[in-house]
């Protein structure tokens, strides 16, 4: 049996490559086991797969179990959950403060589902040269935000020669996926970091200043300087997965901090007696924005400055 690691799954067909670093085109064997779950798709880009050679076609007869996953649930319409890609080093999350416009809200449930699995993340706030000195103040404001919690975060030009140099530093032989809206800029910087890819971008529609999910499918390339890049569609909206309520305060840093101080260990932060959370945003020591958007994703809904419309 050969091992090889799922590169591009388009429903039916999935390309592998093998060990050496060829590409072949495979299918799933009829009885292969795959975990219980009712996700759209079973095999994901990431995955580790064993496969035979059959007169030409790959048959997959067994994936490895997974290190971990980025998975999300459609808010709207059929509450399915998909796997994004799996067994990631680091995620990095494209963000734009303009043409889209990415809410804290749609980033804090990025980080929140990343942190579920333990997997770093750092934030790329692309398209530096569009913003004017406002969005420029109001970015450093973020920046210095999401720092502070310990992320590590990039504000960027897809132009900018320099800002594509550091990128590349931090993704060297590791398996990074890029994440984000439709339009924030993946598939460009991907060119722009591996000029020979050659990948398909697309225009900001004028009158919604959205994208226009020029990107189909997930798909992995390696990189010339070491590693591997995970293309994704652009996503409209990240309802989580397979979390309780009481965990996710754990999936907030500054939270996580404060929670042990609360009176009742079973504390959601909501408005139990003597929570030490509340008592942090009060003085200021927890950023309330942020807080917000913890009591969002809590009550399960999608607040109002976290709403991503379908185009
Ligand atoms: N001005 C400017 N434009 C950028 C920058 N990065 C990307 N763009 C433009 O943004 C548009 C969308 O870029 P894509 O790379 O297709 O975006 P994507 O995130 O891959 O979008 P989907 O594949 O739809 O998810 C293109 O017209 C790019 O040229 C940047 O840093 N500055
Ligand atoms: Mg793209
Ligand atoms: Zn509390």
């Amino acid at each position: 049996m050969k091992k090889g690691l799922v590169a591009k799954s388009t429903g039916s067909w999935y390309t592998i490559r093998d060990e050496d670093g060829n590409y072949l085109e495979c299918r799933i064997a009829g009885k292969i086991r795959l975990d219980g779950r009712k996700t759209t798709n079973p095999l994901v880009v990431g995955d580790y797969v064993e496969f035979e050679l059959q007169e030409g076609v790959g048959i997959i007869h067994k994936i490895q179990e997974r290190k971990n996953y980025i998975i999300r649930k459609s808010i709207n319409l059929s509450k399915q959950t998909q796997i994004i890609a799996s067994n990631i080093d680091q995620a990095f999350l494209i963000a734009t403060l303009v043409f889209p416009r990415t809410s804290t809200g749609f980033i804090d449930r990025f980080l929140v589902t990343a942190e579920a699995y333990r997997i770093p993340v750092s934030i790329v706030f692309n398209k530096k040269d569009l913003l004017d000195e406002e969005q420029l103040i109001q970015q450093q404001e973020l920046l210095k935000i999401y720092q502070s919690l310990g992320y590590t975060c990039f504000s960027i030009s897809a132009k900018n020669p320099d800002d594509i140099y550091s990128l590349r530093q931090v993704m060297k032989n590791n398996i990074n996926l890029f994440s984000g809206h439709s339009g924030v800029g993946k598939s460009t910087l991907i060119n722009a970091i591996e000029p020979g890819l050659s990948l398909k971008t697309g225009e900001i529609s004028e009158a919604h200043a959205k994208g226009k999910h020029t990107t189909t499918f997930s798909e992995l390339f390696e990189l010339s300087f070491g590693g591997f890049i995970i293309d994704t569609p652009g996503i409209k909206e990240l309802g989580l997965v397979e979390m309780q309520k009481e965990e996710i305060g754990h999936y907030f840093p500054e939270i996580r901090q404060y929670m042990h101080d609360c009176r009742f260990n079973n504390c959601l932060h909501v408005n139990e007696p003597r929570c030490a959370v509340r008592e942090a945003v009060e003085q200021g020591k927890i950023n309330s924005n942020r807080y917000y958007n913890y009591l969002g994703i809590l009550n399960g809904e999608e607040m109002e400055w976290n709403k991503w419309e379908t185009d």
